[in-house]
């Protein structure tokens, strides 16, 4: 897996967002749409990811035959700029969760650099001492003042880069390697912990010089993680996370020798540092990653590989993991003819936005968000107020329970299952 290429990304998951949010937002039906682009109308653009509420997207689009950083208010495209003049090459990688706050990377005139934008002004963040030909931001707290990354000594490969933090806007800082003098960290996340945070991303360990997914805790402390039961050449790494209830759920991928052995590598969550497999989809070679999980826990969104390459996944509980494209089109009916959605980059804190990018049906590359009706009878997510959803209602009957009493009377009961049985079937 191409560091570059794959893991440029992040997400501000995390943080005390409570899972009651999926009731509150939506509107009338699940809908699909292309981000849209630069008003001169050239096409290339991505999404990477997207606040709270998914009010405000963030990613790049095209500028005459540049790009830049970008990002979409309400669905109206605002360029953000870039580090220098001439050339705009910059690219914005997470927002807040309030969407104040967004960062990436741009370009200096000399070096790319990682940069912070807030009210109109992008700031350059320093390149660490050593690492000069590169820095950048991958992942944010949610509040937009912790910020992590890596940077590069020279062209990559990762095996030169260091893990960065940018903390309450001290100068960057480099996060503790595997301490065997091999380089080749990237910090990809911050997850937000009651008044803490800890930092995801990966390390390298000497022995195979493959990337080990780790987190450093609240005092900078590397902790590495399992990998899922593997081949001979494990590899793995942390992107994104989010704390729930006491319990730490970390996403990323791991290699695994279960299936089509060397090299397969599938989307991992990891629960308490015990690694899971979310799968891959069908088709094609062996090859996930999972790029962002709402606050919740119960949704995330990746790229998977099939017979036609790179399809963007999305994953619950109930339903495992599913073609998103396919999956839109079977549970809700949307036309999605033409259009491949190569990668889902981003969810929302609430988990009612989904955002990536994919080839249209002209062909050009395309940002696209994808927002959820409410329905929030739909308690396993999986599109349809059904079975499932009864039985947990049922199984909850009399108690306190957020998700099952509907109505907020504050217990779950006759009035919360007259609202379950009126919504029966297919979700908007
Ligand atoms: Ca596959
Ligand atoms: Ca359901
Ligand atoms: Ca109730």
């Amino acid at each position: 897996m191409r560091m570059n290429s794959r893991i440029w990304s992040c997400g501000a998951g995390g943080g005390a967002f409570a899972a009651l949010a999926a009731a509150a937002f939506g509107g009338s039906s699940t809908t699909f749409e292309p981000l849209a682009d630069h008003p001169d109308g050239r096409l290339a653009s991505r999404a990477w990811d997207v606040s709270a509420d998914g009010s405000v997207i963030v990613g790049r689009f095209k500028l005459g035959d540049e790009l830049g950083a970008a990002m979409w208010v309400n669905g109206s495209p605002v360029g953000l700029g870039d580090l220098s003049a001439g050339m705009e090459m910059s690219t914005a990688h997470c927002v807040s969760d309030d969407g104040n706050v967004i960062a990436g990377i741009g370009h200096n005139g000399a070096a790319w650099e990682a940069f912070r934008w807030q009210s109109n002004v992008m700031t350059p963040l320093g390149l660490l001492s050593g690492y000069s030909w590169l820095s950048t931001v991958n992942g944010m707290s949610a509040d937009g003042n912790v910020l992590v990354g890596h940077g590069y000594a020279t062209t990559p490969p990762i095996t030169d880069a260091a893990a960065l933090v940018w903390e309450d806007g001290d100068p960057v800082s480099e996060l503790l390697d595997f301490p065997d003098g091999v380089q080749g960290a990237s910090a990809q996340g911050v997850v937000d912990l009651d008044g803490d945070y800890i930092v995801v991303g990966l390390g390298r360990t000497v022995a195979s010089l493959t990337q080990q997914a780790c987190y450093w805790d609240s005092s900078g402390t590397r902790v590495q993680l399992t990998n899922l039961p593997g081949d001979g050449s494990p590899h793995s790494a942390v992107i994104e996370g989010t704390e729930v209830g006491g319990e730490l759920i970390l996403v990323g991928y791991s290699s695994s020798g279960a299936v089509n052995g060397t090299n397969r590598s599938e989307a991992c969550r990891w629960i308490n540092g015990v690694p899971q497999s979310l799968g891959d989809l069908p088709g094609g070679i062996a090859n996930a990653n999972s790029y962002d999980i709402d606050a919740s826990g119960r949704t995330v969104v990746g790229i998977g590989t099939t017979a036609i390459g790179n399809e963007a996944f999305i994953w619950r509980e109930s339903m495992g993991i599913q073609n998103l494209r396919t999956w839109l089109e079977a549970t809700y009916g949307i036309d999605l003819t033409g259009w491949v959605l190569q990668n889902a980059t981003g969810v929302s804190a609430d988990g009612m936005t989904l955002v990536g990018y994919g080839i249209d049906p002209m062909g050009d590359e395309r940002a696209w968000v994808v927002r959820f009706a409410s329905c929030p009878a739909d308690f396993d997510g999986d599109g349809v107020v059904g079975s499932a959803d009864l039985s947990q209602l049922i199984g909850q009957w009399g108690a306190m329970d957020d998700v099952t009493d509907l109505d907020g009377d504050g217990t779950t009961g006759s009035s919360d299952l007259a609202i379950l049985l009126g919504s029966w079937g297919s979700c908007p």
